[in-house]
């Protein structure tokens, strides 16, 4: 794509715009035992024989502790208005609990601090999943404490950080930590558990509404949200099965984490498919999750197509939905021994796919950004939407000019910015895109095999080598800032 096309895509939106990158703590740092930081679940995880690819682990990952100068001056490089990074608790709080460690502490505020030079705005996440393993061995996020420990943890990292960061969000993709981590034992800690995935749910909930308290009693002022990951479901037909199927799942993958903040209530299908006492909810819980966030941050990959019924099952993480959708009550008890794996089915990338696939087998469909945006508009009103993650893997190699010329991720980003510009001209609120990810890094059950970065990295040498994705995404964010600038001097 040429400068006048990405000039002609800046001009698509409002000046106030911001496009950027986005990365997380886990997945670039490195540096596990480095300045005192505690160990978290990901490094038990990862030694389980089996549980990452090729018994990958992230002690370096992209060994971005200590390289992030020449980070910022790359991500300086690029022209992006906002960084989405995450904080790793372990470093602050090496066992969960207790003081802060400073060493720890210092790393983000040097990395804060060279954003704001570089007028950059830091975008931090506070819980990317890596918990610390202390805290696990109390329970982890299906023991209530947790809760209060992660709004403690918040308190500190805002006291530190809040004069010069203001905007935060809680956490990243609840719903798929909490079903990987906790029901289908593909992620860290790697358990099988309904009654805890489904105890984990509601901790998590309360932690988001207290971690909200504890920010704003802080920080008043500062802009506080979550980062959700939402996909458009569709019924496979128009078979009525198909369509109950749909809104169970759009109930249980897109709004299960949001809807409780948003509306003060679970949503009806979850709570008609189990007994409301597996969630372990405490009285005045109702009346305390409720929260009204200034922004809702959201990563769409996919569209999710569903039917209610077939004899067969995908080899899907999304199993969930039919082991949930066998847990109706009866006379009050649930018998959560017999999943059916018929009852609903769900095909995404995985099963019928109309787009091509990228190299998580996930079908490019930009239009699922296009409605996710306007579906939380339509279900919350005109609330302030971050794109928090966009974005692709392709198996890919540096040609002989050391380069990689990856034209498929440069158009999966042209679509899914245009979807985004479609979505606005038709009433989403939306302030920013973020590419996932700056870097190829590591990307945990399947470690280092998909890249996702604009930015290739080689691991033996830790060069980082610029994708003509990126070079393009460089231009459309220098576009971008022009023509802010230009907009700017015409209203003086
Ligand atoms: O790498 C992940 C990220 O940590 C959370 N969102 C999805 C990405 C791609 O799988």
């Amino acid at each position: 794509m040429t400068a006048s096309d990405a000039r002609e895509i800046a001009a698509h939106f409002p000046p106030g715009f911001l496009w950027g990158v986005s990365t997380s703590a886990y997945q670039i740092e490195g540096a596990l035992d480095a300045d005192g930081r505690g160990r978290s679940i990901w490094e038990t995880f990862a030694e389980r024989p089996g549980a990452i690819e090729r018994g990958e682990d992230a002690s370096v990952a992209c060994d971005h502790y200590h390289r992030y100068r020449e980070d910022l001056a790359l991500i300086r490089d690029l022209g992006v208005g906002s960084y989405r990074f995450s904080i790793a608790w372990p470093r602050i709080q090496p066992t969960g609990s207790g003081p802060v460690n400073r060493a720890g502490l210092a790393f983000y505020e040097r990395l804060v601090d060279g954003l704001l030079e570089a007028g950059i705005r830091p975008f931090p996440t506070l819980y990317h999943w890596d918990l610390p393993q202390a805290l696990e061995d109390k329970g982890g996020w299906a023991a209530r404490d947790t809760a209060a420990h992660f709004a403690d943890y918040t308190a500190l990292v805002m006291q530190a950080l809040g004069d010069r960061v203001a905007q935060w969000s809680l956490f990243n993709e609840p719903s798929i930590f909490t079903t990987r981590g906790y029901l289908l034992g593909r992620y860290a800690p790697g358990r099988q558990s309904l009654p805890d995935y489904l105890k984990a749910v509601h901790v998590v909930t309360m932690a988001h509404a207290d971690g909200f308290r504890a920010a704003k009693a802080v920080r008043p002022d500062a802009k506080v949200g979550s980062v959700f990951a939402m996909a458009p479901c569709e019924p496979a037909t128009d078979a009525p099965a198909d369509r109950a199927a749909t809104a169970y799942a759009d109930a249980v993958f897109n709004h299960l984490s949001a809807g409780p903040l948003m509306t003060g209530r679970y949503p009806q299908p979850f709570l008609d498919s189990i007994p409301l006492k597996a969630l372990a909810m405490l009285p005045g819980d109702t009346e305390r999750m409720r929260v009204p966030l200034d922004f809702i941050g959201v990563n769409t990959y996919y569209r999710l197509v569903v039917s209610g019924g077939g004899d067969s099952r995908p080899d899907l993480p999304y199993f969930l939905f039919d082991i949930l959708s066998d847990q109706r009550t009866t006379g009050g008890h649930a018998d959560f021994s017999r999943p059916d794996p018929t009852a609903v089915r769900i095909e995404n990338a995985f099963g019928r796919s109309e787009g091509k696939r990228t190299a998580m087998g996930w079908e490019i469909w930009p239009r699922a950004l296009h409605d996710v945006l306007l579906s939380i508009t339509g279900l919350y009103g005109p609330i302030p939407i971050e794109v928090c993650e966009s974005g692709c893997a392709f198996d890919e190699s540096p040609g002989d000019d050391g380069v990689v010329h990856d034209d498929a991720r440069r158009a999966y980003h042209a679509a899914h910015i245009a979807a985004v510009a479609d979505a606005m001209k038709a009433g989403a609120n939306v302030m920013s895109y973020h590419v996932w990810s700056l870097y190829d890094n590591f990307e945990w059950a399947s470690g280092y095999r998909p890249r996702f970065g604009i930015v290739h990295v080689d691991y033996v040498t830790q060069r980082r080598t610029l994708k003509d994705s990126a070079r393009w995404y460089r231009e459309v964010c220098h576009a971008a800032r022009l023509r802010a600038g230009a907009v700017s001097l015409a209203e003086r």
